[in-house]
């Protein structure tokens, strides 16, 4: 079974609870939080302490440090036996968000087919989670041979328990969901290969034709680019033929895949495209946020840095937000550990 394969890592606040959602259904997986507070609140599920860091207060770039202070931790990562892993986080924040891209290379570089799922911050939230996100994706997106990603959209609702649930929900079905149909089967060995495919995927899960689509295109995903480009499209039909939905309702949506899988006799239908481009439009968008919100703020020290003159304690902001790498999160985890 596939679900045997895959485990499941809860990175910071945000990817424990994602994580637990798995866990309550049977998935192996972990919580890993350097606070024991957000620890606890998730009840009994199988948990690492990261030691010496209760949060990372916004700074994701702390991730290094505390990696590096905590081989424990890094060396079961390593030791994971899944051929499949899935690392949780929410990109706004620090702890996962920082943790998360480093893990991933780092699983990648060892082999395993790692499939991130970031949830992504709505545009109403602080500067710092639109910076942090901004970068983890940059981060992702220079990870070589990662397998699919996942960007769930907290613009869609603030209701983190209905996102949580309605994501597990649907990439249960398309990891666990064992119906089959004389017409064809939506196999193992394909829904391995769609879990290879660089880039994002997206799901849908629902019994009407309009919601299927809605869900796909305006639900708790990141909006699709409109390039239309894909690689795979997979369907498991509701019942034991297409009219539920045709392949080609799906095609309009997300483009011509390289390859169509089907499948029949499921609950509800279930819609996955894979291979899509990363949402970048979007997360530009939280990029341009965050930049004009820096640029309100700089002004506004500035007039109150003029009227204050002589005294030196307004701080200037840290950093510039959306500043390129030169050097891979898991390189400085590899030298400062080496020294
Ligand atoms: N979809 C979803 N998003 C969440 C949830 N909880 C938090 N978030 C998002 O995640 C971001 C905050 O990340 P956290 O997980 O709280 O941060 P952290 O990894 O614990 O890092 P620290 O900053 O060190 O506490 C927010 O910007 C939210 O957008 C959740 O349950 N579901
Ligand atoms: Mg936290």
């Amino acid at each position: 079974m596939l679900k045997d394969k895959v485990a499941f890592l809860g990175l910071g606040c945000c990817g424990g609870k994602i994580a637990k959602n798995f866990v309550d259904m049977g998935y192996k997986g972990i919580a890993v939080n350097g606070s024991e507070q957000d620890l606890r609140a998730l009840g009994g599920m199988p948990k690492h302490h990261l030691k010496g860091f209760d949060g990372f207060g916004g700074h994701r770039e702390r991730a290094i440090e505390c990696l590096a202070s905590n081989e424990g931790f890094l060396s079961s990562v390593q030791e994971l036996q899944e051929e499949i892993i899935i690392p949780i986080f929410g990109a706004g924040g620090s702890t996962g968000s920082g943790c998360g891209t480093v893990i991933t290379e780092l699983l990648v570089e060892a082999g395993k087919i790692v499939c991130p799922v970031i949830a992504l911050p709505s545009s109403d939230e602080a500067i710092i989670k639109h910076s942090n996100a901004y970068q983890a994706v940059q981060e992702l997106q220079e990870i070589e041979g990662a397998g699919t990603s996942f960007f769930i959209n907290n613009d869609k609702t603030n209701n983190y328990e209905y996102t949580n649930k309605a994501f597990a929900k649907m990439l249960d079905v398309f990891l666990s969901n064992d119906s089959y149909g004389s017409r064809n089967n939506f196999d193992v060995s394909e829904r391995m290969e769609m879990l290879q495919d660089n880039g994002a995927t997206v799901l849908s899960l629902a019994k009407e034709k309009d919601t299927m689509i809605e869900k796909l295109t305006n639900g708790i995903f990141a909006p699709l680019e409109a390039n239309k480009i894909c690689e795979h499209i997979a369907i498991i039909h509701a019942g034991n033929d297409n009219k539920d939905i045709e392949p080609s309702e799906v095609i309009a949506i997300a483009g011509k895949p390289s390859n169509i899988y089907e499948g029949y006799n499921g609950k509800s239908t279930l819609i996955a495209v894979s291979g899509l481009d990363f949402p970048i439009t979007h997360i530009n968008k939280l990029g341009n946020i965050a930049k004009e919100i820096y640029e309100e703020r700089k002004r506004n020290r500035q007039q109150s840095a003029s009227k204050l003159e002589g005294l030196d304690f307004l701080k200037e902001e840290k950093k510039e937000p959306l500043k390129k790498k030169t050097m891979s999160k898991l390189d400085l985890l590899k030298k400062r550990m080496e020294s």
